[in-house]
């Protein structure tokens, strides 16, 4: 099986996971998986249209769009070791997508871009300030004035700072910080450590760890991911190469500064239950941030855009049309 085919068997699990677990349009009448994926389709006004995005090193980064690129647009960045596919709840909502241009990409070392096997390509943070550069060059490049407005999952946080730290703010209207320790030491150690172990690994083993990540994901008390929802989470990640764990982690940043220089408007989202980012991180961010605010979400972990779909979705489009005035 190769790359494509694998994607799409899980956008199919996704597809049905997803009209089963959330009562919000647009596939309300499933009948058979396939028979979802057309109507998915056809609602999306186009569909997905691939978008060519080249980073430095030559990188070549799978990217694509939604919408039309004249309305306010969102870029989605993923949590470490993560696929785009995690954002496919506010992907398939009708009301959050309406007049909205959504962007998703995986960065380089996942899933569909390139992901080479040398921990050159991963060691400097500058690289994924470059993939967030070219895939927002690419996103504005018919409205070159325009500016976007970032939603970062945890370590997608890192990148968007990072981002910051190399080519400034003025591209950007606002951001959204899901579920982000800007302390480290809000950041779960066990967490952490079980991913710095992971670099060569047998592939089992690889599996095992991956999967112990995601199971961390769902907030603490909550019934755990449904298998389906679980392996989007896992399939997504599970063609990072070592060099990636190891080339990105070996890169030391800080970015507390950088954070504390922002003066566009930050929606800070956490989840209550938590076990990946202490909850408490978000008051520390709330402290260094110029224009902060903070909204908790109490039946949530580490993925509130599954968790809470419904409440994810109408807040961050409040927060996208309010900037975007
Ligand atoms: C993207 O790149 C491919 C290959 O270089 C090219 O065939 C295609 O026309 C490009 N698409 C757009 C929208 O530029
Ligand atoms: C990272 O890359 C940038 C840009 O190519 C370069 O200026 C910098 O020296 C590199 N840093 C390290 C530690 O190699
Ligand atoms: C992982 O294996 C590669 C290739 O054998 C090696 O170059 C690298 O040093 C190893 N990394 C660690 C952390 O052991
Ligand atoms: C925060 O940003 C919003 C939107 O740009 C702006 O209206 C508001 O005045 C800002 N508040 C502060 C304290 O800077
Ligand atoms: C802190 C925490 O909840 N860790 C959990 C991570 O996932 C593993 C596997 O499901 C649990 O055993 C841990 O308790």
């Amino acid at each position: 099986m190769n790359n494509s085919q694998f994607v799409f068997i899980l956008t199919i699990l996704l597809l049905t996971t997803i009209s089963a677990q959330f009562d919000e349009d647009p596939v309300s009448s499933v009948t058979s998986p396939i028979n979802s994926f057309a109507k998915y389709d056809n609602f999306r006004k186009g569909g997905l249209r691939k978008l060519n995005v080249t980073s430095s090193n030559n990188i070549r980064l799978y990217a694509e769009q939604f919408g039309d690129s004249k309305d306010p647009t969102v870029i989605f960045i993923s949590e470490f070791m993560q696929s785009r596919l995690v954002w496919a709840p506010q992907l398939i909502s009708k009301q959050f997508t309406e007049d909205l241009h959504l962007v998703f990409y995986d960065a380089r070392g996942i899933l569909d871009s390139d992901k080479p096997r040398d921990v050159n390509f991963y060691n400097n943070v500058s690289f994924v300030a470059d993939d967030l550069n070219a895939v927002i060059t690419a996103a504005t490049n018919q409205y070159p004035n325009k500016k976007v407005t970032i939603v970062g999952w945890s370590y997608g946080m890192d990148i968007t700072l990072l981002y910051v730290q190399k080519y400034g703010q003025s591209k950007l209207n606002g951001v959204v910080s899901v579920c982000y320790a800007l302390n480290d030491e809000d950041f779960s150690a066990a967490i952490l450590e079980s991913v710095s172990s992971s670099v060569n690994l047998t592939y089992e083993d690889m599996i095992e760890v991956r999967d112990y990540l995601i199971r961390n994901f769902t907030g603490e008390g909550l019934p755990p991911l449904e298998e389906t929802t679980r392996l989007v989470f896992l399939g997504g990640s599970i063609f990072t190469p070592s060099a990636y764990i190891s080339g990105s982690l070996s890169s030391e940043f800080n970015i507390v500064e950088t954070y504390t220089s922002l003066t566009i408007p930050i929606l800070i989202i956490s989840g209550a239950k938590d076990v990946a980012t202490n909850p408490r991180a978000a008051n520390f961010a709330l402290e260094k941030a110029k224009n902060g605010t903070v909204i908790v979400f109490e039946n949530s972990g580490h993925i509130p855009f599954w968790e809470e779909t419904k409440k994810f979705n109408e807040v961050v489009r409040k927060f996208v049309l309010n900037v975007n005035k």
